[in-house]
């Protein structure tokens, strides 16, 4: 299988760990591109028309988007990181909730940085931030139980999208008022699947 990838792209990350933990890494070639809804640069846009990273090239097709590959993967390797449902369904949403957090902290960095400045839009940004925090929140209040359960996907997006956060929007400081979800953060980075996958800028 061909993964097209980038070491800084969070839902690349989430398919990185979970081809790690689930053993498949001789099974996956890696091809990093890099590109912005701007300038797609190398980004694999006749495998994928939305032109979105990551997207993988499997003998059936090309899968993309982060959660239908990882659930493919999953599924390849007899994992464990969904369950049936209807427990399915909570964890889909979780793993929601988790994407919504990355997708609102992705638009709040392309945002800054490819709008021109006197064309960005200050209210927009802290929208989106709101909605990244709102869930944060939620998580910190709410999800701590599932968190110390055996793993599963919703665990791995949490602790790339949180990485993520660190990453590029470091400043909003999410680990303030949420002690919980800050000391499991700091445990969880220390899987060998994820010291393996740190961002890196490009
Ligand atoms: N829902 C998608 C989001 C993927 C996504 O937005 N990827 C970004 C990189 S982090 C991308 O490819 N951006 C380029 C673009 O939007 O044109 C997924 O989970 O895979």
């Amino acid at each position: 299988m061909l993964l097209y990838h980038s070491p800084a792209t969070p839902f690349g990350r989430k398919v990185m760990v979970v081809i790690l933990e689930l053993g498949l890494k001789d099974q996956v070639e890696v091809i990093h591109v890099s590109g912005t809804p701007l300038a797609p640069g190398s980004l694999p846009v006749a495998q994928n028309p939305l032109g979105k990273i990551p997207a993988l090239q499997t003998d059936a097709g090309v899968i993309y988007d982060s959660r239908v590959i990882c659930r493919y993967l999953n599924d390849l390797a007899g994992g464990t990181l969904y369950p049936s449902a209807p427990a399915l369904w909570q964890t889909l949403t979780r793993e929601a909730t988790v994407d919504g957090i990355l997708e609102a902290a992705l638009a709040m960095v392309y945002e800054v940085r490819l709008r021109p400045e006197d064309k960005q839009f200050p209210e927009w940004i802290e929208a989106q931030w709101a909605k990244a925090s709102r869930a944060l929140d939620l998580i910190e209040a709410e999800w701590m139980d599932h968190l110390n359960s055996p793993l599963d996907m919703p665990q791995f997006a949490l602790a790339c999208a949180l990485e993520y956060l660190d990453f590029r929007l470091d400043a909003r400081n999410w680990r303030q008022g949420r002690p919980k979800l800050a000391a499991w953060q700091a445990e969880f980075a220390k899987r060998p699947a994820m010291q393996a996958t740190k961002p890196v800028a490009i």
